[in-house]
């Protein structure tokens, strides 16, 4: 927490005293709410409610040991005998991942489908004789497990001759997403990396961005699109997991106009948005289960720990983005087991940790409200009934009362996001020897705030939710007690 802010918040406090009457009247000066702030599209929304989302890196260079093939690479080296990816969709699934992302194509520019646009595919290896589809397999299984199936085809290609030429590389690209968007159902997700360097020629290319997005809207309309410049979701600006602790769904679009735009400031901006920003999107973090995006013997080792996981989970999701966790199979095609056993203890601490709302069954009074968006929607888990403060409200007031003392250690927020993200500064305290004492102080709220804290005991908490650029709206508020141990770093924290 930001401490010079926590003692501003904490002196507001002493100023304005206990009653919370205090913001009654300042509702009466306030602004007119505008209805001009960003909201997300019924796909941005489906997204972000996913939580969670997995990563599969495959290519020739889980056969190198390399992390970037360089486009030489023999398509003979790439037999994944025992390739099954019902395996990564009853895995994902399991964990309670609700869509998979898998390499197409990585910088390298070896394709995993049998693509009509190079040789340099699954078509020359020995995998299955050259009658193998990855991209298929990968597709029919997530849609078998209830998934949404995503592909990431690198811009960037290592083997293409025709890459850094112009037009020509644009065509053979839009080809190939082509192929990918027509051949294979339905596509949830679109992922275009910013990795943007030189081709075989030494050349580097310029892609037609309009064309690309235009292609994919025509061909899969509801697929959400994502790169640093978006167009429907955002980089987070690193690949740590970690999203900034402040985190608007929104950013200005001028700001990072393409993928691969390179400032030394742009990760700042990916990370936090902008709370003035006229576009809707969110923020993706992405990140490995290992210290590399791809399967590598001497890393078996050095798989995150479920406590890790946890922490990932908890500055990601719990920072209003998504986690799209990387899981790379092996040169047999298959996750090892000790991802998999990671993957379990992750759910399971998740499953434990979220599985009653302390706060239910408490009193819950508020500033304002307005029917039906009554105060008491905050404690169900449904992400569709929500309060909603008074229309000119801009800052507002929860209060909770419970029959008796509960004891948590971890607060959950959650704005009603489906009419956008409006709250920059939270306050939560808790009642304790006939006063109110600040618990902890934030700034922005959107999808999921998660707080981690000492055991608190009480029976009165109160969030004071102290400037919103828009109607303060709340789906979710709910506390928890997870295990004494803080959720710690595993081997690959960096
Ligand atoms: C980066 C790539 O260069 C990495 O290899 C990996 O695919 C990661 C997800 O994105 O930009």
């Amino acid at each position: 927490m930001d401490r010079r802010r926590f003692l501003l918040a904490g002196s507001a406090v002493a100023v304005l005293g206990a009653s919370g009457s205090r913001l009654a009247t300042a509702a009466a000066t306030t602004p007119a709410p505008t209805s001009a702030r960003p909201r997300p599209s019924p796909q941005q929304l489906r997204w972000q409610r996913e939580e969670l989302a997995m990563f599969v890196h495959l290519t020739v260079n889980t056969f190198t040991g390399k992390e970037w093939g360089d486009g030489t690479e023999s398509p003979a080296i790439f037999n994944p005998r025992k390739l099954d990816a019902r395996q990564w969709a009853r895995t994902a699934k399991a964990a309670g991942f609700r869509s998979m992302i898998l390499t197409a194509k990585h910088h390298d520019g070896f394709c995993l489908w049998p693509t009509a646009t190079t040789t340099h595919s699954v078509a020359s290896s020995p995998w299955k004789h050259g009658k193998g589809d990855v991209v298929r397999e990968f597709v029919d299984a997530c849609h078998a497990e209830g998934l949404g199936a995503g592909l990431y085809l690198s811009p960037w290609d290592r083997n293409a001759k025709s890459y850094g030429t112009g037009e020509a590389y644009n065509n053979f690209y839009i080809a190939q997403l082509t192929e990918l968007l027509t051949h294979y159902g339905k596509i949830v997700e679109v992922w275009f990396d910013g990795a943007n360097g030189e081709g075989p020629n030494g050349r580097k290319q310029a892609y037609d961005w309009p064309r690309i997005h235009a292609t994919v809207r025509r061909l899969q309309p509801d697929a959400i699109m994502f790169s640093d410049a978006g167009p429907d979701v955002r980089w987070i600006g690193d690949e740590q997991g970690k999203a900034a602790d402040t985190c608007w769904s929104t950013v200005d679009p001028a700001s990072v106009p393409y993928p691969g735009y390179d400032r030394p400031w742009v990760g700042d901006l990916l990370g936090h948005g902008d709370p003035h920003g006229s576009a809707w999107r969110p923020g993706e973090s992405d990140v490995s289960i290992r210290p590399g995006w791809f399967w590598h013997a001497d890393q078996n080792d050095q798989v995150r720990t479920p406590d890790n996981l946890m922490a990932l989970y908890f500055s990601s999701v719990g920072h209003n983005s998504k986690l799209l966790l990387n899981v790379p199979p092996n040169r047999d095609g298959l996750f090892e087991s000790e991802d998999i056993a990671t993957l379990q203890g992750f759910t399971a601490q998740r499953e434990a940790l979220f599985a009653h709302n302390l706060l239910r069954g408490a009193h819950v009074r508020a500033s304002s409200s307005v029917a039906p968006n009554l105060p008491a929607h905050v404690l169900d888990a449904d992400p569709d009934t929500y309060w909603s403060a008074a229309s000119t409200a801009r800052d507002s007031w929860l209060e909770f009362e419970l029959p008796r003392e509960i004891e948590f250690d971890t607060l959950e927020l959650g704005e009603a996001i489906a009419h956008g993200q409006n709250i920059a500064n939270h306050l939560v305290e808790h009642w304790e020897n006939d006063a109110w004492k600040p618990l902890c102080w934030g700034t922005t709220i959107g999808h999921k705030k998660l707080t981690r804290m000492d055991p608190v005991r009480t029976r009165k908490l109160r969030l004071s939710l102290e400037f919103g650029y828009g109607t303060p709206q709340l789906a979710r508020v709910a506390a928890y007690r997870g295990p004494d141990h803080r959720y710690g770093p595993g081997h690959n924290e960096k």
